[in-house]
């Protein structure tokens, strides 16, 4: 563990409905194993995965990166927005057999984005897709349960309107309690990796600031109290 401290860190925000399988996800992600009884999260559980960047090339670099697992129950939403402060990276989950809860993502992405404006969260936030063509913040979009949407309809309705087209962002799917969906070498770990890869050098090896990321950075303002909860 020497040195652990001097690993500079990005932080990624994991935002979606409530039993999308958010937190299901990021135990995968960090863990490699999936999570048998992952529970609500209450406000927020942050895991760390440690991530090489541009790994086997001579830039390889080892960076601390951080996945802010935010709860999705809409009862918290006027308090989340403490977590929204200095965002690098944002992963919008979606239940691939749950159309509402791809639907849903505009509005957490307008939740995160208009953080300081309190507004009911099913009346209306709203954001210009158009804003994330340039990808300031870059953003990943997972499908989860994809061993439950095997039908054709399910696979279509997952296909359709996709918000990962309109902001421009990566896309993948998943099984999150399969540990080879994201074994080393398989399609989906090498998005994961790319996906990192962006976040970290838009944080560290862009010498502009991202537009977006100042507006993320804008305010400390805190509009409620929550407890964090840290799984190791
Ligand atoms: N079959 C299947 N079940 C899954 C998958 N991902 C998550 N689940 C299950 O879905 C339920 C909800 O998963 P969570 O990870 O707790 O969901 P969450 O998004 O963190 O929910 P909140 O903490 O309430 O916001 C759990 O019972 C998981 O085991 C998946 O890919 N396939
Ligand atoms: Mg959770």
């Amino acid at each position: 563990m020497a040195g652990f401290q001097a690993y500079d860190k990005i932080k990624i925000i994991v935002v979606g409905d409530s039993g999308v399988g958010k937190t299901s996800l990021v135990h995968l992600i960090c863990h490699n194993e999936p999570n048998s009884n992952p529970g609500y999260t209450i406000g927020c559980s942050v895991e760390v995965k440690l991530h090489d960047y541009k790994a086997g090339t001579p830039s390889e670099k080892t960076y601390f990166t951080e996945l802010w697992d935010i709860g999705g129950s809409s009862s918290h939403q006027n308090s989340r927005s403490i977590f929204y402060n200095n965002v690098n990276g944002i992963i919008l989950v979606h239940d691939l057999t749950n159309r509402k809860s791809h639907q849903n993502l505009r509005r957490w992405l307008g939740e995160v984005l208009n953080k300081n404006d309190a507004k009911d969260f099913n009346s209306g936030y709203d954001f210009d897709p158009e804003q994330f063509a340039g990808n300031q913040i870059p953003i990943l979009v997972v499908g989860t349960k994809a061993d439950l949407a095997q039908t054709l309809r399910e696979k279509v309705i997952s296909r359709s309107s996709s918000i990962a087209e309109e902001c421009g962002a990566d896309e993948m799917n998943l099984d999150c309690n399969d540990c080879k969906c994201l074994s080393p070498g398989s399609t989906n770990a090498v998005k994961l990796s790319r996906f990192f890869d962006k976040v970290t050098e838009r944080r560290f090896y862009s010498h502009q600031m991202p537009q977006n990321q100042g507006h993320l950075a804008h305010t400390e303002r805190r509009r409620g109290h929550m407890k964090m909860f840290h799984n190791d």
